[in-house]
């Protein structure tokens, strides 16, 4: 199976239910090394850019205004078939149909706050890393 990298974000929800810690563990415990991470805040534009993809669909404003109400942890992940395993390890959008012992299952509140994104293909994944992070960022192409 080839490397991959996916991006993800622990949301502002995570952050304001002080997960930070316990989601990066467990995310670590699953074998994705992380390659890059920091904490930001999202502008509305920022946010907005980021899921330009859902634009036209009707949560797209709230969407929008919860990425942007806190700061947020982007990092970089690499693994093994990460963008599916890491897709798996968060469970499905709305934590009431997530897997019993994933991530959204376990601190999710809702479809629209469910704690954390992954990229959902390795092109996505390229483009949204780039979107977060420089090249000079990425501790892994440092020499
Ligand atoms: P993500 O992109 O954040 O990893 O989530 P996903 O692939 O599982 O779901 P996606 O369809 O890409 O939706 C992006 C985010 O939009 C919010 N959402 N709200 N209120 C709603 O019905 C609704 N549907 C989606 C969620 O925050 C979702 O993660
Ligand atoms: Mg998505």
């Amino acid at each position: 199976m080839a490397v991959e990298r996916t991006l993800t974000i622990l949301k502002p929800d995570c952050v304001r239910k002080n997960l930070i810690g316990e989601v990066t563990r467990r995310i670590q415990e699953a074998g994705f090394r992380i390659v890059a991470m920091k904490m930001t805040r999202l502008t509305k534009d920022t946010a907005g850019g980021f899921y330009a993809v859902h634009k036209e669909r009707p949560f797209f404003d709230e969407l929008v205004e919860f990425m942007s109400s806190g700061p947020c942890v982007p990092m970089i992940l690499e693994k093994e078939n990460a963008i599916k395993d890491f897709r798996e390890f968060i469970g499905a959008t709305d934590p009431s149909e997530a897997e019993e012992g994933t991530i959204r299952a376990d601190f999710a509140d809702s479809v629209g706050e469910n704690i954390i994104h992954g990229s959902d293909s390795v092109e996505n994944g390229k483009k949204e890393a780039a979107y977060f992070f420089s090249e000079a960022e990425v501790v892994a192409n440092k020499a």
